[in-house]
């Protein structure tokens, strides 16, 4: 069996950034560090981060007066910032940048009283964070999740100030559907260039689709509650290939792999690199070759963490 690993897979700089806020934060402040919601969507991260000390909560009012919250990648409302500030707590926000960015548009358009569309999964926290930038009592955001909804929305179909933004984890061909219908019933509506899909979410989307024509099975690491790599499952299937969403190498059944010649793996944006060596170890105990890796996008990008948490320089090597 030849195993092709995707690239890029695994680690985006929206999570690398948000991990690093939560271990310099423990390393400078030496005190409970409250995360709220899961950091990232990723049960091996949270483990790991829990026996730290990591505290993660659901809800503000379960955290202490004046203690540290850390807020999660994927973003958090107003009124949860809010909440937050009433109970003095200390601040660090490891929402992603490419998150903020949406967020800061949706807030410019409920303060220009523009009607917007958000298309997302009802439910996601990143979904609920963007929605939650939203205040104004005389125009209103609208969630949508499929073509379907579109029709039930009680927006006048020449209304000229609307607006779309999109959640930055969706499936990139869906989404470009979604947005013709929309731009086809609201013929003034305005957004985004392409869409807020982020350039993750893009280069993992299209590193599937390389990996599917040249494979029989695509192994997609990454937590059930992951948007993003539940999308690489989706687009995997969608292409014809047998793919399998797996927690870890653990999830592997013998009888998956009995006759696959050539199988692929990839990993969500919240799943850790050492998950997929785990499971080409795994694969290489079952018989398979050395695993070679596929050409694709270089990401470069880097996002930098606030300056008062970089580490000085005796915590440098402090574990
Ligand atoms: O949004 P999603 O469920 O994909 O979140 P993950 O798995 O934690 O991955 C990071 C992506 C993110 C923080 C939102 O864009
Ligand atoms: Fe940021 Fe994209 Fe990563 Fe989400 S998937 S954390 S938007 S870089």
């Amino acid at each position: 069996m030849d195993v092709l690993l995707a690239n890029p897979r695994g680690f985006c700089a929206g999570v690398k950034r948000a991990i690093l806020i939560v271990e310099n934060a423990l390393k400078i402040y030496k005190r409970t560090i409250y995360v709220k919601h899961e950091l990232v969507h990723n049960q091996y991260v949270i483990k790991k981060l829990r026996k730290k000390g990591v505290i993660f909560v659901e809800k503000i009012s379960d955290i202490p007066d004046n203690s540290i919250v850390v807020f999660s990648a994927h973003g958090v409302s107003k009124k949860t910032k809010e909440k937050a500030i009433k109970k003095k707590l200390i601040i660090l926000n490891a929402t992603c940048p490419l998150v903020t960015k949406v967020h800061k548009e949706v807030s410019k358009a409920s303060e220009k009283s523009i009607e917007t569309i958000l298309i997302g999964h009802k439910g996601h926290p990143e979904v609920i964070g963007t929605l939650g930038q939203y205040n104004n009592e005389n125009s209103k955001i609208h969630l949508i999740e499929s073509i379907e909804d579109i029709n039930k929305l009680p927006i006048k179909k020449n209304n000229t100030k609307l607006n779309f933004f999109t959640q930055t984890t969706l499936s990139i061909k869906y989404t470009q559907s979604i947005i013709k219908s929309l731009k086809k019933k609201f013929p003034y509506i305005s957004g985004p260039k392409k869409e807020d899909i982020c350039y993750a979410t893009t280069n993992r989307q299209n590193a599937v689709v390389k990996l599917s024509n040249i494979t029989d099975m695509i192994l997609v690491i990454g937590s059930k509650n992951s948007s993003n790599s539940n999308r690489l499952a989706e687009l995997g299937r969608e292409t014809g290939v047998f793919t399998k969403q797996i927690e870890s190498f653990s999830d592997i059944k013998e009888k998956w792999i009995k006759n696959i010649k050539y199988i692929g793996i990839t990993a969500g944006a919240s799943a850790p690199e050492f998950l997929v060596k785990q499971v080409v170890e795994y694969l290489q105990k079952m018989g398979a070759k050395k695993p070679k890796e596929m050409l694709g996008t270089k990401e470069k990008i880097i996002f930098n963490i606030p300056r008062y948490l970089t580490l000085p320089s005796h915590l440098k090597n402090y574990e």
